[in-house]
């Protein structure tokens, strides 16, 4: 059994280090690929120092920034070579998604496709913390949104928090895809949900980013207004 959790990092030197040691506290025989898009701060040579000590973990330096969503298809495609992968992971490296979540992601796996860390299923362990007001809203309207032009029944549908089964991401084909931000986490739900695969979403707390600055840009909210919309009406 092989699993992989994927983390992109863009200038997130001073999370890596805590977060890999956290992730192996609480899942301590996964294996960790780390993709970087060239981060200014030098995060990619933190993990290159990380990875003398934990032979558990890799990294995939990419030439530049190009957004979370291009590096997560690089990354499924590297991952694709090999056919022991049972499970993958995504998630940010900034502690918005807490590694004591894995446990119980991977005790759901065997009965599900697809296990989503969800921020609006209800319940008091179930939300956003630390977040101000207009983030609050944007994330849940950016739901909502989303929710009601595609038909997806995924109560989080823009969450970056997931557990896939591997085989699912071989399908995947990187020409459909033409998001760089969050949307990106929209359209991988809305592929693998079109495909019927099994959703289930257990509930987490994300907090908001530990260190290091928000990457969040108009360009990629105004993504996610548009990509809805082209998924719906993608064929
Ligand atoms: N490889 C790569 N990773 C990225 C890129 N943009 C963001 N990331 C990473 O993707 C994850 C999510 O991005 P965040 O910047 O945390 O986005 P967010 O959670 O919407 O906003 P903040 O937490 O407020 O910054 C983090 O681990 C980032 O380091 C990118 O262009 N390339
Ligand atoms: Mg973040």
């Amino acid at each position: 059994m092989k699993n992989v959790i994927i983390v992109p990092t863009y200038n997130e030197k001073e999370n890596i280090r805590p977060l890999i040691k956290d992730i192996f506290k609480y899942v301590p025989d996964v294996h960790i690929l780390v993709i970087d898009d060239n981060s200014p701060d030098g995060t990619a040579l933190e993990v290159k120092n990380i990875m003398i000590e934990h032979k558990n973990v890799s990294l995939l330096s990419r030439a530049g920034k190009e957004g979370l969503g291009k590096a997560y298809l690089n990354a499924f495609s590297e991952l694709s070579k090999d056919p022991d992968i049972d499970y993958v992971v995504v998630m940010d490296a900034d502690f918005s998604h807490s590694p004591s979540y894995l446990p119980e992601m991977f005790k759901m796996a065997p009965n599900y496709d697809v296990v989503v860390g969800s921020r609006y299923i209800g319940g008091e362990n179930s939300g956003t913390e630390g977040w101000e007001l207009w983030r609050r809203v944007l994330s849940k309207f950016g739901n909502l949104y989303c929710r009601f032009i595609t038909g997806m029944s995924v109560k989080d549908s823009t969450a970056g928090f997931m557990l896939i089964r591997k085989e699912l991401l071989d399908e995947i084909n990187a020409k459909d895809f033409d998001v760089s931000g969050y949307a990106f986490m929209m359209e991988l739900k809305y592929t693998l949900w079109k495909k019927g695969s099994r959703f289930k979403e257990v509930p987490i707390i994300f907090k908001n980013r530990r260190q290091g600055e928000s990457k969040l840009s108009s360009h990629i909210i105004a993504e996610g207004i548009i990509a809805p919309w082209r998924m719906r009406f993608k064929k």
